[in-house]
């Protein structure tokens, strides 16, 4: 049996940058290969259920699963990726099972709480680690492939703006060690639409963000100065993660390729702490000081996300708006 090393953190660097890319945490074949065919087996299940009920006029099966996946993107608009991310998207229904509303299986679980992630995490907030439930996995068709609406509209399917991640939470979480976690499942490339970070950037603290597209009070950036700032581009090869801080200031490219841009991004904090999204449910993926808090079985988590959806259904009252409204000032 091969026994790997813990992944070796250079605390001092991610203190100076803000963000480090850490190669080789994950093993392509044993780690990733498998939400590959999870994902497989779910476009097979939502394309069923969907040309059985006329959503869409064919399962496309033909097709390999990039073209697929777009087509059936095309034919459903933005509501037809919600069933394929790993957190509950609107509008929440009751009539409906988990399954149409998000993505929630053991593949995915596995990578949220693999072990060689979480080595790394701990040697950065300790070992008492929860995961943070504002986390996503997005599947970008080539943008030639899509509808320019989606392409414009869903940050999903493509190029996502400048931003820091503390802005798209409550202001709970800004005395928090929360810690995004972004890697591809297949290789991230400038032409495909990798990350772009601006390096050092989260020393400049946490800035106003304003839409960037009119009428889109879900995408917010950060203003033209510092758009301009002089990211750099971060191709990463599967296997291999970046973490940032929750102030670094980053963004995505477009999908200019043939191929698929696939990639989770997820956040962890030690336990505790607030989670910027309080009506979404968190989980202990690690504590060394009691484990048998950990949720190890993805039916659990699944579980969690089941209520949460079933509580949302029936009552958002506890769901707050974002921390700018885009009317201020500065956005003018
Ligand atoms: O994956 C992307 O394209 C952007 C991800 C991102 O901005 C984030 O994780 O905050």
């Amino acid at each position: 049996m091969v026994v790997l090393s813990v992944p070796r953190v250079d605390v001092q660097r991610f203190h100076d940058d803000g963000f480090l890319v850490i190669e080789d945490v994950f093993d392509p074949v044993l780690d990733l290969d498998p939400v590959v065919r999870e994902y497989t087996a779910k476009l097979d299940r939502v394309a069923d259920a969907w040309a059985a009920d006329g959503t869409i006029p064919s399962t496309f099966a033909d097709l390999p699963f990039t073209q697929r996946f777009a087509q059936i993107l095309n034919a459903t608009g933005s509501i037809g990726y919600r069933p394929f991310d790993i957190c509950l998207g609107g509008p929440f229904r009751t009539d409906e099972p988990l399954e149409a509303s998000m993505h929630a299986g053991p593949a995915v679980f596995n990578m949220m709480r693999h072990p060689r992630l979480l080595d790394v995490i701990e040697q950065l907030i300790g070992g008492e680690i929860l995961s943070n439930p504002i986390q996503h996995v997005r599947i970008k068709p080539p943008e030639a492939m899509l509808r320019e609406e989606l392409v414009k509209r869903n940050t999903m399917m493509s190029a996502v703006a400048w931003h820091q991640d503390q802005g798209v939470a409550l202001p709970e979480i800004d005395q928090t060690d929360i810690l995004t976690v972004w890697f591809p499942v297949l290789d991230a490339t400038v032409e495909n639409g990798c990350l772009c970070v601006i390096p050092g950037s989260y020393h400049r603290g946490m800035l106003l963000h304003c839409p960037s597209r009119p009428g889109q009070g879900f995408d917010l950036r950060i203003p033209d100065e510092i758009r301009g700032a002089g990211g750099i581009p971060v191709p990463m090869t599967r296997g291999s993660i970046i973490v940032m801080h929750r102030q670094t200031m980053h963004s995505s490219l477009s999908n200019k390729s043939d191929g698929v841009r696939w990639s989770f991004d997820l956040r962890y904090q030690p336990v505790g702490q607030p989670t910027g999204r309080p009506w979404f449910p968190a989980f202990v993926a690690r504590s060394r000081q009691d484990p048998s808090q950990e949720v190890h079985d993805w039916r659990v988590w699944a579980d969690l996300w089941e209520a949460t959806r079933l509580h949302l259904a029936d009552d958002t009252s506890g769901m707050k708006p974002r921390r700018w409204t885009g009317t201020e000032e500065a956005c003018a």
